[in-house]
């Protein structure tokens, strides 16, 4: 049986591009029978300045999210980062084995701190080694995640060999897992830039909360190109093979029927039937995530049993840490 752990940012704000990019693929891995840690990375959400009621809410809300999508607490350890303090005691351990060239080169640092000069936050800087210590914590064999999560992953393996080079063996060494559909889905504003809740317009994306006339409005606003039929090619087309992509996964059709289909139908149609299968998508969905949210105490139940788990599991691996470092006495 493999380990199998993501993690996602608590946000009000999640769209289809997280859905399918990492949540779908912990539902597949659900299913065949692994062990599963799915948690709510607060401490990483704090490394960009948040209001503490928004945070909380947020917390809720994604826990709400995660139920609705079909995660079941019996398969998955379902919990919040900040309740099992094993993740910040691990992640000092590693920043003291982690290099700052290192740090420097995280393609999402230097994203994020651009323009930010000296005031960005060491918070943000060391997040991937406080990620490391999510993923190694449980002994984690496969991680799902979208692709601008490799990188961080690939340090964590990094990170993880350097720490059984000089202590001896002690971390399993983690694997990213991509799928190969969905883990990149692209703004519907711009095709060359990844889906992303931080875009400065809401056109960007298609939230989990979007209702009808958001969706439909935005996909008939999503950029296309000049030519006159529809057809599947990535290099060439890339707005349309993302659309085409997106549809692909909500009506589990395969891409090359679709574009079979709509060959000659002309974009009215497609994005018409498009936005439609959307809505029909994500309706049900909210629908579920609301009836969730009106039972807060029993998602807070949630939580704490899973926090219960996580610590069992986190403790276990931190004693053996401790003993390694020569801290134990
Ligand atoms: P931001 O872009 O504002 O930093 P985000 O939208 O990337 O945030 P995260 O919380 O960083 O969201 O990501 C949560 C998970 O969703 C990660 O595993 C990430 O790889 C995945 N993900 C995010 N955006 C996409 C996308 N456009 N397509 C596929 N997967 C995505
Ligand atoms: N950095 C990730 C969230 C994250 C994560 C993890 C994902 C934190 N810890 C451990 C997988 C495994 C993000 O921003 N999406």
């Amino acid at each position: 049986m493999s380990r199998v752990l993501t993690a996602l940012q608590p946000t009000g704000n999640l769209h289809i591009g997280n859905y399918f990019g990492a949540i779908d693929p912990l539902l597949e891995l659900q299913e065949q029978g692994n062990e599963n840690y799915l948690f709510i990375v607060d401490y990483h959400a704090i490394t960009i300045p948040k209001d503490p009621a928004q945070l909380r809410k947020n917390i809720i809300y994604a826990t709400a999210v995660y139920l609705a999508a079909g995660i079941d607490i019996n398969k998955t350890t379902l919990f919040q980062q900040s309740r099992v303090p094993q993740h910040t005691e691990l992640a000092w351990i590693l920043n003291c084995l982690t290099y700052m060239g290192e740090l420097e080169r995280m393609t999402q640092f230097k994203d994020k701190s651009r323009n930010k000069g000296e005031t960005v936050s060491v918070g943000l800087f060391a997040y991937p080694v406080l990620m490391a210590a999510d993923i190694l914590l449980y002994n984690t064999d496969f991680v799902p995640v979208g692709e601008d999560q490799v990188q961080h992953v690939e340090l964590a393996r990094d990170i993880a060999k350097r720490f059984n080079n000089r202590f001896g063996e002690t971390f399993v060494v983690p694997e990213p897992r991509i799928r190969t559909s969905g883990a990149r889905i692209m703004g519907l504003d711009d095709p060359t830039k990844k889906m992303s809740k931080s875009a400065e317009s809401p056109k960007n994306y298609i939230s989990l909360l979007d209702d009808e006339d958001d969706v439909r409005k935005k996909i008939r606003s999503a950029v296309t190109d000049s030519e006159s039929t529809i057809s599947f090619d990535p290099e060439h087309r890339p707005a349309l093979a993302n659309l085409l992509t997106i549809f692909s996964l909500v009506t589990k059709k395969s891409i090359q029927d679709l574009a079979t289909e709509y060959k000659t139908k002309g974009y009215g149609t497609f994005k018409g039937d498009l936005a439609e299968a959307l809505v029909s998508w994500l309706k049900p969905f909210q629908e579920k995530v609301n009836g969730y949210l009106k039972n807060e105490e029993e998602l807070k139940r949630v939580l704490d049993k899973g926090a219960e788990r996580a610590l069992l599991k986190a403790e276990t691996t931190m004693k053996r840490v401790r003993e390694k470092i020569g801290i134990v006495l």
